[in-house]
């Protein structure tokens, strides 16, 4: 039996889910990764689905294990989406982006019919706001955009990679921003949202159907609202 680790049983008993003929949303980060091993494996013993990525990374890692991968124009409806998180509250709200990937991710999560999250413990949280929420913003101006989120009550970071500022699959800049504590997310989230130049943030309200959690012990469990 392979050493499996905590982010990879959750998301092998989330791919369980994946049946033939479905159209299947893939999700970015490294418990995501496991998902798509493991459904390349699936595919290569005969199960008869089509994917989606939301991430260039997700995409180039499917298209080399073979996974099949429609364009949009195709896609008619997703069945099933399986992604990572940063943290998942009680209600099963989520802060996701870590990865940077979350605009994708929120159009193909918004656009499935069933959104399976897979975590492993670390990302279940009583309340969300620890980990800093990312934003995705356009270059324009950005200035003034972190302005008006640092006026919503967080300290709003630009990401940077390799001492220039990151940009997304789309263009963008992410701003991380410090709420220390997120204590109405879907507020937060319309708040946020409804400033010019944000594209969009990691606060995903209400969209997760299923939370899958792998345990530092090598037990999984679904958890049940
Ligand atoms: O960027 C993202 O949204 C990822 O899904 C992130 O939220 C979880 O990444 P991880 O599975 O590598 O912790």
């Amino acid at each position: 039996l392979e050493n499996s680790n905590p982010k990879q049983l959750a998301a092998e008993q989330a791919v369980a889910y994946i049946q033939d003929g479905m159209t299947v949303g893939l999700g970015t980060g490294s418990t995501a990764y496991w998902a798509i091993q493991q459904i390349g494996k699936n595919v290569h013993s005969g199960l008869q689905i089509k994917a989606v990525a939301t991430s260039i990374q997700s995409e180039k890692l499917a298209a080399e294990l073979g996974i099949p991968l429609i364009p949009f124009s195709e896609v008619k409806e997703i069945n099933v989406t399986i992604d990572g998180a940063d943290e998942v509250d009680g209600a099963w709200n989520l802060i996701k982006g870590g990865g940077g990937a979350l605009l994708r991710e929120k159009i193909i999560a918004s656009s499935s019919k069933e959104l399976i999250i897979v975590v492993d413990e670390s990302k279940v949280v009583d309340q969300l706001g620890k980990f800093h929420l990312p934003v995705e913003v356009v270059k324009f101006g950005y200035e003034l955009t972190r302005h008006k989120l640092s006026m919503l009550g967080c300290e709003p970071n630009l990401r940077m990679e390799d001492q220039r500022p990151y940009t997304t699959d789309n263009g963008n800049y992410i701003l991380d921003c410090d709420f220390k504590q997120i204590s109405r997310p879907g507020e937060c989230h319309d708040a946020i949202n409804s400033i010019p130049g944000v594209v969009d943030n990691g606060l995903f309200i209400a969209m997760a159907a299923k939370v899958i959690v792998g345990y530092k012990d090598g037990s999984v469990k679904e958890l049940q609202k």
